[in-house]
C-alpha cells in the first residue's frame, strides 16, 4: 500500500507506507501482483543486466533512476546496461514477475496491491544457483577468519541463514518435504488412479513427475556441493544420498509418462 510518488526515490514516504527499491523477488521466486486499486509504474531488467548497473564496490542502486547512475566513474559499466522495460499497471490488473528478473516500482497514485510469491519446478534450480551465489558472498567477505575459526563452514551457513532466510540444511528440508508429497502422489496414482484430490491436493501424474525430475536435478547437485558435504547429515531422515537415488529411480520409471 503507498501514496502517489512513492518508490525507491522516497525514503520518508517508503518507510512509512511502501518499499520496493531496485531487487530481484526472494530466492528467486516469481511473483503475482494485482493492483486493486491506484497505478503503478515498473522498471524491469531481465536476468543478468543487473551486473552492468552495479557500482565500482559491486552494489547494486537503490533506485536506477538516479542521476548518481551517470557518474561513470562510479557505475564504470551503466553504458552496457539495456534500457528498462517498462510498463504501466492499471486498477485491476495483475503483473507476472519472472524469475530473477530484476524490478523496482513507483507508485503514480495511491496504490492498494496485492501480491504472491512462489517456488516451482521451473525456477528450483535458479533458488538453488542463488543459494550458491549467496553463501560464496559470505564466504568472501569472513574469508580473513578461516584459517583461525574452527567453526568457519558452520558460521558461514548461520551468516546466510541470517541474511537470506535458509540454509544448506533448510533448503535440503524443503526439498525432501515436496518430493516426498510427489512421491506419494505418484504411487497413488500407478494404485488406483485416485490422482485427484489425492496428497497433492490435484496436482495431476504429469506435474508430479516434473516436478521429481527437477528435484532430483537439483538434489544431485545439492548433495555434491562441498558446503553440504560438511553439513552433518547423520540425523537426516531418509539421508540427502537415500532420497537421491530413490528419486532416480522414480525418474528412470515415469520416464514414459
Ligand atoms: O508493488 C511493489 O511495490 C512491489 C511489488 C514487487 O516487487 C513484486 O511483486 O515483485
Ligand atoms: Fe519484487
Amino acid at each position: 500500500m503507498g501514496p502517489a510518488g512513492s518508490c525507491c526515490g522516497s525514503p520518508d514516504a517508503n518507510r512509512r507506507f511502501h518499499r520496493s527499491p531496485f531487487h530481484a523477488d526472494i530466492f528467486r521466486s516469481f511473483s503475482w501482483s494485482a493492483n486493486i486499486c491506484g497505478r503503478k509504474k515498473w522498471l524491469f531488467f531481465p536476468p543478468g543486466q543487473e551486473e552492468a548497473l552495479r557500482d565500482r564496490h559491486g552494489g547494486l542502486p537503490y533506485d536506477v533512476t538516479s542521476p548518481a547512475l551517470l557518474d561513470s566513474h562510479l557505475y564504470p559499466r551503466r553504458g552496457l546496461c539495456s534500457p528498462a522495460l517498462e510498463l504501466t499497471q492499471e486498477a485491476g490488473e495483475m503483473v507476472f514477475v519472472p524469475s530473477g528478473w530484476h524490478h523496482q516500482v513507483h507508485n503514480l497514485e495511491d496504490t492498494i496491491s496485492i501480491n504472491h510469491n512462489w517456488v516451482n519446478g521451473c525456477n528450483l534450480a535458479n533458488m538453488w544457483h542463488f543459494l550458491q551465489q549467496e553463501l560464496r558472498a559470505v564466504q568472501q567477505e569472513v574469508s580473513q577468519w578461516k584459517e583461525t575459526m574452527p567453526d568457519w563452514h558452520r558460521h558461514c551457513q548461520v551468516i546466510m541463514r541470517s541474511c537470506t532466510g535458509i540454509n544448506f540444511e533448510e533448503f535440503y528440508h524443503f526439498l525432501k518435504v515436496i518430493a516426498e508429497r510427489r512421491l506419494l502422489l505418484l504411487a497413488e496414482g500407478t494404485d488406483s488412479g485416485a490422482m485427484e484430490g489425492g496428497a497433492g491436493s490435484g496436482l495431476g501424474p504429469h506435474q508430479a513427475a516434473f516436478d521429481v525430475s527437477r528435484i532430483t536435478e537439483v538434489l544431485a547437485s545439492v548433495v555434491a556441493h562441498p558446503d553440504f558435504q560438511k553439513v552433518d547429515t547423520g540425523m537426516f531422515s531418509p539421508r540427502p544420498e537415500e532420497l537421491l537415488q530413490q528419486l532416480e529411480e522414480v525418474v528412470a520409471s515415469t520416464a514414459s509418462l
